[in-house]
């Protein structure tokens, strides 16, 4: 046997570690920092037969057995441009470079385009699961050439999360960006449930509840329908108290500004581009973006005097809404992931890409930060129905059918309670406009066809029509 490496990796912050030693449990993997000494720690910590570091780029290819398989970790952008770049001098034909960051689906296009001019590959490997994950399992969503997966099949098949099954969460998407965009929906999903139970959160946090007797409601929740790694993580943050001299909950004391890392915006910019309603996606970034402006808040909540009372619910009450609102929650995920399923459709039709929706769904059961319970109910709603869109399965048109009225309860509380629904609110009007023959365009095309002869058409006749108006 050789004593090359059978896998190369370079980027070792924590993601790049992780999956190293994820690897390393199968395989005898090469590592690579810019950094030396961040490669050399790791090594000096985590060092093993399995798992080598090189100081030099040469040397890490050449430790190497052809095809070579390097895996890049590292930040998206143009990090990974010159990584490449610095790389090819030492490359072979047929060599494989996977790219398992955060990479922007256009530039996994542009990449994989232009290493196979040169006769080699570039594989876009969406991987998820935070920095766990990585070590024990994540969920990858892997685009690029059907030949290239066949030989990285049995390695990502060895290091992925299992799903509810047992099957390993990693499946081939489709050709050149199609991982990365599968995983840049992920986000975008993410975004909208995280900022949904932000709203829950906040709605009982107006009514009085303390950050601990919320997680109570939260494990409760986990314990149900909406179970999943978010809820579970909630609940010990939810009752964390301060070990910096305060008595508070710590969540109380964290500043209310919320980052982002442009996956969100990115799946936001999908929808309006490619013309499909991911409101509830898009408002979660919206949520975000308000939440930075944070002086400015403060400066506003100045001059604004709330006109509504403080009109706290009684304890007893809130008490009878936990199942309402754990109901209205459920519908609106399935309405956020019904709408990011819509942009996939949509992109897979422009892109030509032949995406397998219960596929994906499984593949979100384990390592992800959205596994969750909903998605085995997605997965086995998609293959019943041979991936149709969501909102015509049966099963979720009657999941949806039987929460609607207490979506309906939820966001009206929420509004009472003072709440900003940014997500909840979305996932209502989206639902409910969608599943209405007659909306309320008309109105918008008397409009426009009166201040800029846009012309409209009818219901009861067939033709273009344009009215003098006044
Ligand atoms: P560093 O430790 O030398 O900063 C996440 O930032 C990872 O990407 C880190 O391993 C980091 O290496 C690496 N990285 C960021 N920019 C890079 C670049 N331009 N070239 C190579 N590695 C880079």
């Amino acid at each position: 046997m050789s004593d090359k490496s059978q896998i190369g990796l370079i980027g070792l912050a924590v993601m790049g570690q992780n999956l190293a030693r994820n690897l390393a449990r199968a395989h005898k993997v090469t590592v690579y920092n810019r950094t030396t000494e961040t490669m050399q720690d790791f090594i000096g910590e985590h060092g093993s037969e399995n798992l080598a570091g090189e100081a030099e780029l040469e040397g890490f290819v050449n430790s190497l057995e052809k095809p070579r398989k390097i895996i890049l970790m590292v930040k998206a952008g143009r990090a990974v441009d010159a990584v490449i770049g610095s790389l090819l001098p030492f490359l072979d034909k047929g060599d494989i470079i996977i790219d398992g960051g955060n990479s922007h689906f256009p530039d996994t296009i542009r990449r994989e385009k232009e290493l196979s001019e040169k006769d080699m590959n570039f594989f876009g490997c969406g991987v998820s699961g935070g920095e766990e994950g990585a070590l024990n399992g994540p969920s990858i969503m892997p685009g690029g050439s059907t030949k290239v997966w066949k030989e990285l099949e049995p390695i990502l098949k060895k290091i992925a999360a299992k799903d509810f099954e047992g099957e390993p969460c990693v499946t081939y998407i489709g050709e050149n960006g199609a991982g990365h965009y599968v995983k840049m929906v992920h986000n975008g999903i993410e975004y909208a449930v995280m900022q949904m139970m932000a709203e829950a959160y906040d709605f009982y946090r107006s009514n009085g509840l303390s950050a601990s007797e919320i997680g109570n409601i939260f494990e409760k929740y986990n314990q149900g329908k909406l179970k999943s790694f978010l809820f579970e993580i909630s609940v010990p943050i939810l009752r964390k108290k301060d070990e910096k001299g305060t008595d508070e909950y710590l969540l109380d004391l964290i500043l209310d500004k919320a980052g982002q890392k442009g996956t969100g915006r990115w799946t936001g910019i999908e929808g309006l581009e490619r013309g499909i309603d991911i409101s509830c996606i898009q408002q979660a970034v919206n949520a975000r973006i308000v939440s930075s402006r944070k002086n400015y808040r403060v400066e506003l909540d100045k001059k604004y005097k709330k006109p509504y009372a403080d009109k706290t619910l009684p304890k007893d009450v809130v008490k009878e809404l936990v199942p309402v609102i754990e109901n209205g929650l459920y519908a609106a995920m399935l309405i956020a992931y019904a709408q990011g399923f819509d942009l996939l459709r949509q992109a897979a039709e422009e892109m030509e890409w032949d995406l397998n929706y219960a596929e994906i769904a499984r593949i979100w059961q384990g390592g992800c930060i959205i596994r969750a319970q909903i998605l085995k109910t997605l997965t086995e709603a998609f293959k019943e129905a041979n991936n149709a869109p969501l909102w015509e399965i049966e099963q979720i048109v009657s999941d949806l059918q039987d929460n609607w009225l207490d979506l309906r309860a939820t966001v009206s509380l929420g509004v009472q309670a003072g709440t900003p629904l940014f997500c909840l609110g979305a996932a209502l009007a989206s639902f409910e406009a969608m599943s209405d023959a007659r909306g309320s365009a008309n109105f918008i095309q008397g409009l426009r066809d009166s201040f800029g002869a846009h012309t409209y058409k009818r219901i009861d006749q067939d033709g273009i029509f344009h009215t003098e108006w006044s």
